[in-house]
């Protein structure tokens, strides 16, 4: 017994990060146990669950993202990592005392066609450390059953996730749906950029840059909704249709950079069909980060995923200057269209070696 006092009080003196870096070894080798343990000790030690959440179990998820970019850790680690902090938190959240919800309620959804549910979950949890009553829906959530859901239970707001920016156009519309349905509509995720700043651009009532901040923001009620709007009001650039146009055509704007990229690069006639697959994905994603770019008006947010594909590329020995055929492509295929020409433009500058 003397012993687990003891144990006790050392634990207690280890910082947050100690604990982080413990759960980081954790995962990384895969060891579940020992990961629920590293967390277990925290909460024993007397760290506050929602540092917990945020800053041990959190701060690793986002490690993991820096260190697969880098190309030091393996998809493969990548996904057991996420699995395990699943795992972790319906341990974490298992142990905390169970009390009875005192503040607003809030349905907690991830976009349709956004698969990262943790960012969503961590916010969940530590809503409902702090005493709001808390519907959580999960990974990508149809926006017609959200609304659904809306009415069945009146929450007082929606709290909507969005990690990946080219999800921002259905976003928009279910910010919008849900405001018609009369509830007001607080986003966060990085899908929202640096400050937040197409949150406000979307017409969401409210943003926060993480889930504490999330709680303060909450702690006064969001107005309801007035007056109903349609997404074109919020941004009148969609009206010369590039958006649509580009996002429409996507299927044979892949097809065309395919075969363009196939005559400029011999050594493209000699691709397994598995090569060929992952670069037309590749491809596929210049296309809907470039149509997201169009639907916000704001040529930062392609520039900003082509200058991450390139360290992403320049990690694996692929030089950044590799895109360069792609953006040329596009080009040519999108010449006609003004908005779109002057973003590839600017991409293809940054390109360039300096
Ligand atoms: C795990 C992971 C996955 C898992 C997700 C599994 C799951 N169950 O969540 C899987 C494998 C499915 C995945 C898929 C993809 N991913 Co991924 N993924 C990640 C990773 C490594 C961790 C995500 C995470 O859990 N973060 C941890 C939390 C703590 O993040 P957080 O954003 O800080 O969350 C806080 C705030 O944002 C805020 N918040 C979040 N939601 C909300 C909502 C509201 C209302 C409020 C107020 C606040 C709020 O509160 C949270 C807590 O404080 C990130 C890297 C990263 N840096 O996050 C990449 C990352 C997000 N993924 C990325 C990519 C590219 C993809 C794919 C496109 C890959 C591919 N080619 O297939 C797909 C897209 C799938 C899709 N359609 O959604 C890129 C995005 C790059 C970019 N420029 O946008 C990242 C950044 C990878 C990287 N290393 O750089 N991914």
């Amino acid at each position: 017994m003397a012993e687990t006092i003891e144990e006790r009080t050392d634990a207690r003196a280890q910082p947050v990060e100690t604990y982080a870096e413990s759960l980081w070894q954790a995962v990384i080798e895969a060891d579940e146990h020992e990961a629920t343990d590293v967390v277990m000790a925290a909460l024993d030690a007397g760290v506050d669950p929602e540092a917990i959440l945020l800053d041990i179990v959190g701060a690793t998820q986002r490690r993991v993202g820096m260190e697969w970019a880098a190309n030091r850790i393996s998809v493969a680690q990548e996904h057991a990592a996420t699995a395990i902090n699943e795992r972790v938190i319906v341990h974490l959240s298992g142990r905390l005392p169970r009390q009875q919800p005192t503040r607003a309620r809030v349905a907690v959804a991830c976009v349709d066609g956004e698969w990262h549910a943790l960012p969503a979950r961590l916010l969940a949890e530590v809503l409902t450390l702090r005493g709001f009553r808390v519907d959580y829906l999960g990974a990508q959530v149809p926006t017609p059953h959200l609304i659904t859901h809306l009415h069945r239970t009146s929450p007082d707001v929606v709290a909507l996730s969005g990690s990946i920016p080219t999800r921002l156009p259905v976003a928009h519309a279910t910010i919008t749906a849900c405001q018609s349905a009369g509830v007001p509509v607080i986003v966060g995720g990085s899908a929202f950029g640096v400050g937040g700043r197409w949150a406000t651009l979307l017409g969401a009532d409210a943003w926060a840059p993480d889930a504490a901040a999330a709680v303060e923001r909450l702690s006064r009620p969001l107005p309801r909704p007035q007056a109903p709007h349609q997404p074109i009001d919020d941004l009148p650039h969609l009206a010369d249709q590039e958006y649509t146009m580009v996002a429409r055509s996507a299927p044979r704007l892949v097809r065309a950079v395919m075969t363009g990229l196939e005559e400029r690069l011999p050594m493209m006639r000699d691709y397994s069909d598995l090569q060929r697959q992952h670069t037309a994905e590749d491809v596929a994603q210049i296309v809907d980060f470039l149509a997201a770019a169009l639907y916000v008006g704001d040529a930062a947010l392609f520039c900003d995923f082509l200058a991450w594909t390139a360290e992403v590329l320049e990690a694996r020995a692929v030089p950044a200057r590799s895109l360069v055929p792609a953006v040329e492509l596009l080009r040519d295929e999108l010449r006609d269209f003004e908005r779109a020409v002057a973003m590839l433009d600017q991409a293809w500058g940054l390109l360039q070696p300096r």
